[in-house]
């Protein structure tokens, strides 16, 4: 805390509304929140913030946050006490797993899970107690085939490379608008500012995207891409590297296997075979790869672009093959592999080799898709749903999210849940989805929560540790989300709802001790005592992780009272090559050549032969919006309509439509939305693009601000059919459609 004049006092917290996770500070006066601005002593952000930040304290004040578990009695969504709404989740949902098994209580695990501490931690303890295999996550919404590719290299689904770009001098980014994102896989508080750094010591930023985006306009270098053609560019690019003898790994070269193989697969995709299904010239196609090679310090950073397409898994596998390849990977100033304090997968167990990751353990009951990393597809809650028969899911557990707005199919997911027999959201809005819940069970304002990134260190341009006590005391009638989620747990697992979850935390929480400490297990819990919940798993993980003070064995390494007494958080340093100590592969080395993405390539060279859609529909963010909840926060809401339709002039003139008009988007027979043309040069032509996570004008919901202009629902739309088959992941971008006025 730091002091303030009069009654107001400041608070350092942890912005949670995205990956950059910027470093704020907030002014209170009593209860009330008076003032946020970035934090300049933030050791990682330095004062950074973008208008989403401010938008905390629209939320924390947004009298639509459900501030009471919500009960359903008689057909109607009821206040209700937590003990009331506990035993109704008992008395429902105990007998329906009794007579239908496990795998008729699905999850479905939405973004915010992976910005709250509590959310993440416990999650994770209820998939565990739950034991179903029907899984779901916005991961196969988002960035599967990232973990899926980097897994199959790397050995760890969670070993992402980031690019190093105070150090980068070319810059190479598809698919991703940081400018309004703030990053993703990526956690980089003012890439604006980063990237005109870049620029003015000489390096070059280069943006491939089907739209002009505003990081394109910030580029030195745009090129536009057809939608989904990514696989084709880079495996040119990768073409060019072995035609051209431009293949110098470096010092990787000790730690690689299937170099020659990567060669050899991408024989049939030369830059003339795919210029055309690109719509790049086949000599930019080899200049791009002749500068990345040349590049002192380069990277290829890929985002939700490459991953969201039918090819997503190989578009993000090539990434890091044009990486490796130029020996841009684990070197300063390109893709480098951040070492977490707390949490990260890739600083546990042997160093350097691994079991690796697999995926299809199981899978799905209806389409027999693959089950990866512990998940089914999104997509395919709908048919899980909606097929009867054994192992149908009849029951559902919603924790942060709103599948009815983020899934493809959505419409159809609607009715199939409004057909369960029993649902829980854990959620903080009667939304598009909660509306059907029997109980929802309401977490904190994120300012009366303590806070420390569990995923995001590891995906950091900078390493660092950062923690955020709670700025303000719990409101009278709440409960902490982990606990909601332990209470959770007692019920799946038996103990019914009147367990003790602090009870049930100390035991968890031994067993963790026990698996890594063995026989100083009593000593470490010993260490840990005085904490509990979120904190308590924190402390363990970093006095544990590779900095931590090993409980004694290292005293002037981190525990979580220095990182919580240090002001804005421990700097831990610039990147460090961590090949190939990070591995853990069974090999112990770079599997360049993963014998799944080389067979998959056969998919792609025939679809290359297929023509493009005349039309093809693309998303896009905004950085005043976030996904499908952020509508009802008015700082955030207001100013000029955000779904829109962009498309350019000269698509608009063929079609007959001008600016303002309505276009009817039919995706198929059946599936129609319709939004408001904004024209736009920055479109490439034969691609629209229109935000998702809109459509809030749905009976039974309760978004006073949002509803004012609800948007179209464009997941209400797309086909949830569409996956990339490797990693079950959506297919959001590229999808062909019909466009009319
Ligand atoms: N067409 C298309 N669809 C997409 C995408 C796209 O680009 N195009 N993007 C996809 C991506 S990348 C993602 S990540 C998904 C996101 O989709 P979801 O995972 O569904 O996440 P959100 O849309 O952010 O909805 C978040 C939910 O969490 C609730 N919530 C917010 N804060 C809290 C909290 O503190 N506690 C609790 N308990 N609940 C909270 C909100 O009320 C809301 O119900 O959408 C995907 N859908
Ligand atoms: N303001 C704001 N910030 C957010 C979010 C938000 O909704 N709003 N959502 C958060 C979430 S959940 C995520 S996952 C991240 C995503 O972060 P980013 O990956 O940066 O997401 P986008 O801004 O959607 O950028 C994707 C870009 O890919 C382009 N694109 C579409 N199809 C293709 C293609 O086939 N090839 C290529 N090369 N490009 C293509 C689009 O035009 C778009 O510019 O953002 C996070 N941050
Ligand atoms: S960029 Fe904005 S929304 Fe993202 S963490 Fe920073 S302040 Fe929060
Ligand atoms: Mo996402």
């Amino acid at each position: 805390m730091i002091a303030s004049p009069a009654t107001a006092t400041t608070h350092y917290r942890i912005c949670p509304l995205c990956e950059a996770c910027c470093g704020l500070e907030v002014q209170v006066e009593g209860s009330r929140v008076t003032r946020i601005k970035g934090a300049e002593a933030d050791v990682f952000s330095h004062g950074y913030i973008c208008p989403k930040g401010y938008a905390l304290k629209d939320l924390h004040e947004d009298p639509d946050r459900l501030r009471q578990p919500l009960v359903r009695r008689n057909g109607t969504l009821q206040p209700a006490t937590w003990d009331e709404a506990f035993a109704e989740i008992e008395r429902r949902l105990v007998p329906l797993v009794d007579q239908h098994g496990k795998d008729a209580l699905a999850l479905s695990l939405g973004n915010p899970n992976v910005h709250k501490m509590g959310l993440l931690l416990y999650t994770a303890r209820l998939i565990r107690a739950v034991g179903s295999k029907n899984i779901f996550s916005a991961s196969t919404l988002d960035q599967m085939p990232k973990q899926l590719s980097s897994g199959l290299m790397f050995g760890n689904w969670l070993s992402v490379p980031v690019p190093d770009i105070e150090r980068c001098d070319y810059l190479l980014v598809l698919g991703a608008n940081p400018m309004a994102s703030n990053g993703s896989l990526w956690t980089v508080p003012d890439f604006r500012g980063k990237a005109k750094a870049l620029r003015a010591r000489g390096g070059k930023l280069v943006v491939i995207d089907p739209r002009r985006t505003e990081t394109a306009e910030a580029a030195d270098a745009h090129h536009f891409i057809r939608p989904g053609a990514d696989v084709f560019l880079l495996a040119a690019m990768v073409h060019t590297l072995f035609e051209e003898q431009l293949v110098h790994p470096g010092r990787l070269d000790d730690w690689l296997n299937g170099s020659d193989e990567v060669g050899a697969a991408v024989a049939r995709f030369s830059p003339a075979a795919v210029a055309e299904r690109c719509g790049i010239a086949a000599e930019t196609i080899r200049g791009l790869a002749r500068e990345l090679a040349g590049a002192e310090r380069g990277c290829v950073y890929g985002r939700i672009g490459t991953c969201t397409q039918t090819f997503g898994t190989l578009s993000s596998w090539l990434i890091d093959v044009l990486n490796v390849l130029t020996g841009n990977l684990d070197s300063k100033g390109g893709a480098m592999f951040p070492k977490a304090a707390a949490f990260a997968a890739n600083t546990m167990g042997k160093p350097g080799v691994g079991r690796g990751v697999a995926t299809g353990r199981h899978s799905s009951r209806v389409s027999g898709a693959p089950e990866v990393f512990g998940e089914l597809p999104a997509t395919l809650m709908a048919e899980e749903i909606l097929t009867p028969g054994p192992g149908q899911v009849k029951a559902l557990i919603t924790v942060a999210s709103n599948p009815v707005l983020s899934c493809p199919g959505g419409e159809r997911l609607d009715q199939a849940i409004a057909g369960l027999d029993f649902m829980v959201s854990v959620d903080i809005y009667l939304n598009e989805t909660t509306r059907h819940a029997d109980v929802i069970l309401p977490g904190m304002s994120p300012l009366e929560d303590s806070h420390y990134d569990v995923a995001f260190p590891a995906l950091s341009y900078r390493n660092h540790a950062r923690f955020s006590p709670a700025v303000l005391a719990p409101s009278a009638g709440s409960m902490p989300e982990w606990q909601i989620l332990l209470k959770l747990v007692a019920i799946a697992q038996g103990l019914g709802a009147k367990a003790d979850v602090l009870a049930l935390d100390d035991q968890l929480l031994a067993a963790d001790v026990a698996r890594l400490a063995g026989e100083h297990a009593p000593a470490v819990l010993a260490a840990l005592a005085g904490r509990q919940g979120p904190e308590r798993q924190l402390d363990l993980a970093l006095r544990s992780g590779p900095y931590g003070d090993q409980f004694g064995g290292k005293p002037e390494g981190l525990n979580l009272d220095k990182v919580a007494a240090a002001p804005g958080g421990v700097d831990l340093g610039a990147l460090q090559p961590r090949i190939p100590e990070v591995l853990r592969t069974p090999s112990g080395k770079i599997e360049l050549a993963p014998a799944i993405l080389v067979a998959d390539l056969a998919r792609a060279g025939a679809a290359l032969k297929e023509p493009a859609p005349a039309f093809s529909l693309i998303g896009r963010r905004d950085v005043r919006s976030n996904n499908s909840w952020m509508h009802n926060l008015p700082v955030l809401a207001k100013g000029p309509e955000r779904c829109t339709l962009l498309m350019h002039p000269g698509d608009a003139a063929a079609l007959g439509l001008s600016a303002g008009q309505l276009a009817t988007l039919t995706l198929q027979p059946g599936r129609q939305v319709q939004a408001p043309v904004v024209l736009s040069e920055a479109m490439m032509r034969g691609v629209i693009s229109l935000p998702h996570g809109w459509g809030h004008d749905m009976p039974g919901t309760h978004l006073t601000v949002a509803a004012e202009r609800p948007g179209v629902n464009l997941n209400a739309v797309l086909d949830e059919t569409l996956r990339d088959p490797l990693s079950g992941n959506a297919v959001l971008s590229g999808v062909a459609v019909v466009v009319s006025a």
